[in-house]
């Protein structure tokens, strides 16, 4: 970070205001490579007067530092009065609610947001909507837990890819394996219990090939038990599922019965298309198994995100993946929570 601010000071004099830093990640595998930071700062050439003749520049610069420490946790201040919540106290606050519900956040996680931020801050900012924001994207950014992808210390990674029909829980394993495999240099293995359609097989066969790794269908739990068996060796075993109706309770919970037996990873993958009345009909059909991980797909295909920050609520569960087009390898992105925040709460796009 310090190089870069010294790169652009260098480059645009001393007179170089610092407006924004931020660590850039090259998605994936950026964030096990070099770090790269962007510095965004403004020049006066015309100092008097306007803010208009302020020219922005941009400065990217790769570094292998390690990030800013974070700072320090804020101190929450509970405030009796903040239990007594009201949309309407007043226009900021009202302000704040409309824009999140236009971001597709459903009204009861908006109104506990809210109560959450209200309750952070002194009353007098209660009409500050700045002051309010503020406050909202650190609460969002929070409850955004994600993961780092795997370390592979010496342990096996066994994942399973579970979730409604046509997600993309696929195509998300072969740009998986594929960044894992041909980037990562991990040995990974391919299983599938897809035996529904052939042309599932076929779909992750065909993926197999071309990436040079191994591939086993498995038409039973045992079968499972002993796809799994034969890939001893391998760092990182992928399974795949057929893809399950929220609707149908009973093929969900074949599911959890073929994955009994087996010690594994289970993620699962919603794409954010999804309305938010079927979220939470998934995330409760989906409930029978235990959720470890949450993938969202298709982020190209919306520009509101709120279905992530309801499926990390509701969940409970971390987000590891998103994935942001049709594109393999390239279309996925390891989750940070800064800027899946931003895009929540529409501060940031794509
Ligand atoms: N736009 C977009 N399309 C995607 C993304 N991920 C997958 N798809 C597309 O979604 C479609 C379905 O993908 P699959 O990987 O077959 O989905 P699935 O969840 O395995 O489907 P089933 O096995 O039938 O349940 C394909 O056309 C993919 O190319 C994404 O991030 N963005
Ligand atoms: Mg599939």
């Amino acid at each position: 970070m310090q190089e870069a601010v010294e790169g652009l000071r260098r480059e645009y004099g001393a007179d170089a205001i610092i407006l924004h830093t931020t660590q850039k990640r090259r998605w994936f595998w950026g964030r096990l490579g070099p770090r790269h930071y962007e510095v965004v700062g403004a020049i006066d050439r015309t100092p008097k007067p306007p803010a208009t003749k302020v020219a922005p520049v941009v400065k990217s610069q790769p570094s292998r530092t390690e990030p800013l420490a974070p700072t320090a946790p804020r101190e929450v201040v509970a405030r009796p009065d903040a239990t007594k919540f009201d949309p309407s106290m007043s226009e900021a606050v009202q302000n704040i609610s409309g824009r999140l519900l236009r971001r597709d956040i459903p009204k009861d996680l908006v109104q506990d947001l809210l109560k959450d931020v209200l309750a952070r801050l002194p009353r007098e900012a209660w009409n500050d909507e700045s002051a309010i924001w503020t406050r909202l994207k650190d609460l969002v950014t929070e409850k955004v837990a994600t993961v780092d992808p795997w370390d592979f210390s010496g342990e096996q990674r066994i994942v399973v890819l579970i979730g409604p029909t046509g997600v993309g829980k696929t195509t998300t394993i072969a740009k998986i394996a594929a960044n894992f495999s041909l980037i990562g240099a991990k040995s990974v293995g391919l299983i599938t219990i897809d035996t529904y359609r052939i042309a599932a097989v076929e779909q992750l066969k065909t993926y197999a090939e071309i990436i040079g790794i191994p591939v086993q269908v498995a038409y039973s739990p045992r079968e499972l038990k002993d796809a799994i068996g034969k890939m001893h060796d391998r760092e990182l075993i992928l399974i795949d599922t057929a893809g399950r109706s929220q609707n149908n309770y009973l093929q969900i919970a074949e599911l959890k019965n073929h994955l009994a037996g087996i010690e594994a990873e289970i993620h699962l993958v919603i794409s954010a298309t999804t309305k938010p009345q079927d979220v939470d009909e998934i995330i409760k059909a989906f409930g029978q198994v235990t959720i470890d991980r949450v993938i969202i797909t298709k982020l190209d295909e919306t520009t509101t995100y709120g279905v992530v920050l309801q499926t990390c609520e509701r969940t409970k569960a971390p987000l590891s993946f998103v994935t942001t087009g049709q594109g393999v390898p390239e279309d996925i992105d390891v989750a940070t929570n800064d800027k899946i925040a931003q895009l929540i709460l529409g501060d940031a796009q794509l």
